[in-house]
């Protein structure tokens, strides 16, 4: 791409926004502040680095099998290394517990210590990188369609403490990094079919959450996330949204929000402003659902861009940590993790873009057309030409630049996998 013609497209763009009374200089400021945290998931298909590891089960499910996944940790360091070097700005990485350095060593999910995240934490220091975390209850040979909510005390209690470990790992992740470290708590119970324990499972999950949660841990953030169903567990959820909604509200968590979990007319973004005076924070996993919870790359579709501007319409930018949650074997999964962020990144910069102080006074002054006329005038703004400089000063490849950088990447290295 031509620098000089990125240079004369955002100088246009800078005075158009401008004429607007949006300060583009300002947004770009806002822009480098909005850190994703990179879920590392999408690098081998939710496998993970167990010597123990067996089939994928646990109500989730990915498919294709595009040649180069990560097989070892070290391979997936590197290909998170070559996303981030094409994704403007700096951002977080999200493990899963299952993704630890367990160094050849058959380490149960009820075994695990931060010594097996010694080296992602060294890695994460050396790369200027903060860490997210993830407790794994799926793909175990004691995941069933019961985890945290088994009647099974032996069962429930294994994961109990599972995850009681995992918030030690992340406590120790964020005081090595200075920074909290977001530990999101799914699991996937439920029942394929018909049940007439649903009140028991329920209370057994609330008895599970009280005692996973019952030690303070100063330097890491508790995040729920609830769904409509899962692969498998198809009648019943567990910990369904209003479940978590409650538990969250009640005791002071963090509420994830899955834009995959929702039911197909029903709106991810409406809830950011539902919930916000209720409860402290939200954590995302932005992803897109096709005719269900798929998992499909990130896209700049309408409910991710509205997701956006609910968020900073709300005033919530700060409030919300920005997970991302899709994992797609099918294609190149570089290409997944760069399409998939720069997508979220540019529906932030829309929001960011949009002149919401001087509509909002339009709608309340009760002038509807010139709200409408003026939301619609937003989509063809110059938006494009602020992100084009926005990867310019982040040194990172302009637009499609990117897919010669992928396409070198394949040649030099994933092909040889
Ligand atoms: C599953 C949830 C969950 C997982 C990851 C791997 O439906 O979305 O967040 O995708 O934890
Ligand atoms: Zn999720």
């Amino acid at each position: 791409m031509k620098k000089e013609l990125i240079d004369q497209a955002y100088a246009v763009a800078r005075e158009r926004y401008a004429e607007i009374g949006v300060d583009t200089e300002a947004v770009l400021k806002q822009l480098q502040d909005f850190h994703l945290s990179l879920h590392c998931w999408q690098a081998d298909d939710v496998h993970g680095f167990e010597v123990q590891a067996g089939a994928m089960s646990g109500g989730i499910q990915s498919t294709g099998d595009f040649p180069g996944a990560a097989r070892n940790i070290d391979e997936l360091r590197q290909d998170i290394l070559k996303a981030k070097s094409l994704i403007p700005g700096n951002h977080r990485l999200n493990l899963h517990e299952i993704y630890g350095d367990f160094k050849g060593k058959v380490v149960d999910r009820d075994e695990v210590t931060v010594e097996y995240f010694q080296s992602w934490i060294e890695w994460a220091k050396e790369h200027n990188t903060l860490l997210d975390f993830n407790s794994s209850s799926f793909s175990h040979p004691k995941s069933g369609s019961l985890s945290l909510a088994n009647p099974d005390e032996s069962i429930r209690k294994f994961w109990v403490e599972h995850t009681k470990r995992c918030r030690d790992i992340a406590n120790a992740m964020g005081e090595a990094q200075g920074d909290p470290c977001i530990m999101n708590l799914w699991v996937h119970d439920g029942c394929k079919d018909v049940s007439v324990n649903h009140a028991l499972y329920r209370h057994l999950l609330k008895k599970s959450l009280d005692e996973i949660f019952e030690k303070e841990e100063p330097m890491m953030k508790d995040c729920i996330e609830g769904k409509v169903f899962g692969i498998g567990l198809e009648s019943f959820t567990v910990g369904a949204h209003d479940f978590y909604t409650a538990y969250a509200a009640q005791n002071n968590k963090i509420v994830t929000i899955d834009t995959g979990h929702y039911h197909p007319t029903e709106s991810p973004a409406d809830k950011v402003s539902a919930l916000l005076p209720f409860i402290k924070e939200l954590m995302l996993h932005v992803s897109r659902p096709v005719r269900w919870d798929s998992d499909h790359v990130t896209i700049m579709d309408d409910p991710t861009q509205e997701l956006f501007f609910e968020i900073v319409r709300a005033g919530a930018l700060d409030r919300v940590h920005y997970g991302l949650d899709f994992f797609d074997g099918s294609i190149n999964r570089i290409g997944a993790y760069v399409i998939g962020s720069r997508s979220a990144q540019k529906c932030m910069l829309r929001a960011l873009l949009e002149p919401s102080a001087a509509i909002s006074k339009l709608e309340l002054a009760g002038e509807g057309y010139k709200v409408l006329a003026l939301i619609e005038e937003q989509k063809a703004m110059p938006w494009q030409a602020v992100y084009d400089e926005f990867c310019v000063r982040n040194n990172v490849p302009v637009g499609q630049d990117f897919i010669a950088e992928i396409d070198k990447y394949v040649a030099e290295v994933t092909s040889k996998r």
